[in-house]
């Protein structure tokens, strides 16, 4: 039966971990079965330079002449995706931020220059709907027309970035000036209808209370009865240093393990939860299998700096394949490697 927002309350206040452990295992085991998948994709971060000021964000620059700050040109893109491309790659995952001067022209010049040194069947996920927002907003073009050209340059998937808590309260307190949920949601549910596939994310463990992440899941929810178009949910931990918010103790374990739990307990109709090792850490990722998630990501290629900029004890995160395989097998598991679309792919 379908979680309201009391019964996923009730479960998500439960101090009997292991109840919770056996809901959210029976449901990914419903769904998924014993499969844990992965990926073997690479990021791309082509700037940190970026005019929103978002509280949990280690990351930003406000400007190219911050220490620390980088807006890769054309050349340093390509450069940059033949480093870290080898034979079996399968996807880039574009994280972008809104730069101050750059147009649209830069954003669709990044994809034009991804699609034009890899190989067509490497998937370009890109950009989250707060660029793509800024995008429409910057050029004027309404947010379908920003999709369609990004499709027509080669986009076939968004991540899920942006959407953090979607409750208005507490997003005019970290994330004041960026597309509001009704916005995230709009810009996904027409993805969708121009027939990309997105994933979402929620952002936890900083000001908000369980209550909101409820309320984030069924609104989600709510659109995929609608769309079906998300693939996988993602719960992003916030990590707490060297950003405006590193007054704020990082969640405990169980909380995340709880959080997993009743994502993959109210998201009934998406039918991934992703765990994100490189924000997470290893070990954590691991004990999130028992907790409903049956996705690990990829091998990355020590290509985010997100997460290490943020705290995280992955400083330089790469996983090989058997890396991957052996997490998943030590839960009872068994990995498979998949496409960006969660089709399998063959072992070579
Ligand atoms: O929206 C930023 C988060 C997101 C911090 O779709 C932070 O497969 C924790 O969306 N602590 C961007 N989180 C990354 C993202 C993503 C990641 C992995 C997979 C996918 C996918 C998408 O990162 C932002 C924000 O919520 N973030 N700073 C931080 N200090």
């Amino acid at each position: 039966m379908r979680l309201d927002f009391d019964k996923a309350m009730e479960l998500y206040n439960t101090r009997d971990m292991n109840h919770l452990s056996k809901l959210a295992t029976n449901v990914r085991e419903e769904i998924n079965g014993k499969t844990v998948w992965y990926n073997k994709n690479f990021h791309l971060e082509p700037s940190n330079v970026c005019i929103h000021k978002c509280k949990f964000c280690s990351y930003r620059r406000g400007n190219d002449f911050e220490p620390g700050a980088w807006t890769m040109d054309m050349q340093q893109i390509e450069g940059y995706c033949l480093e870290k491309y080898s034979d079996d790659t399968t996807e880039v995952h574009v994280v972008g931020s809104v730069h101050p001067s750059k147009d649209i022209d830069y954003y669709y010049n990044v994809i034009e220059t991804i699609r034009r040194v890899l190989p067509p069947h490497v998937t370009i996920k890109a950009y989250s709907a707060v660029e793509v927002d800024d995008m429409s907003k910057n050029s004027g073009l309404p947010a379908k027309e920003v999709l369609m050209q990004l499709k027509k340059r080669g986009v076939s998937a968004l991540p899920g970035g942006g959407a953090e808590i979607f409750d208005p309260g507490i997003r005019a307190k970290i994330c004041p000036d960026k597309a509001d949920a009704h916005r995230w949601l709009e810009i996904h549910k027409t993805a969708h209808e121009l027939g990309m596939r997105t994933n979402a994310t929620m952002l936890f463990g900083h000001l908000e209370q369980r209550e909101h992440r409820v309320k984030h899941l069924l609104m989600l929810r709510d659109l995929q009865d609608q769309t079906g178009g998300f693939d996988a949910f993602i719960p992003l931990l916030f990590k707490t240093a060297n950003n405006p918010m590193s007054y704020l103790q990082e969640a405990d374990t169980t909380e995340v393990l709880r959080t997993f739990a009743i994502s993959r307990l109210v998201l009934d109709n998406i039918p991934h939860i992703k765990s994100y090792w490189p924000m997470l850490g290893k070990e954590l990722c691991q004990l999130t299998l028992l907790y409903g998630a049956d996705d690990i990501d990829g091998t990355i290629n020590n290509s985010t700096k997100i997460y290490s900029m943020a705290g995280s004890q992955e400083q330089n995160p790469t996983m090989s394949a058997a890396d991957l395989e052996k997490i998943a097998r030590e839960c009872g598991y068994v990995a498979m490697e998949r496409d960006s679309f969660y089709n399998q792919v063959a072992k070579k």
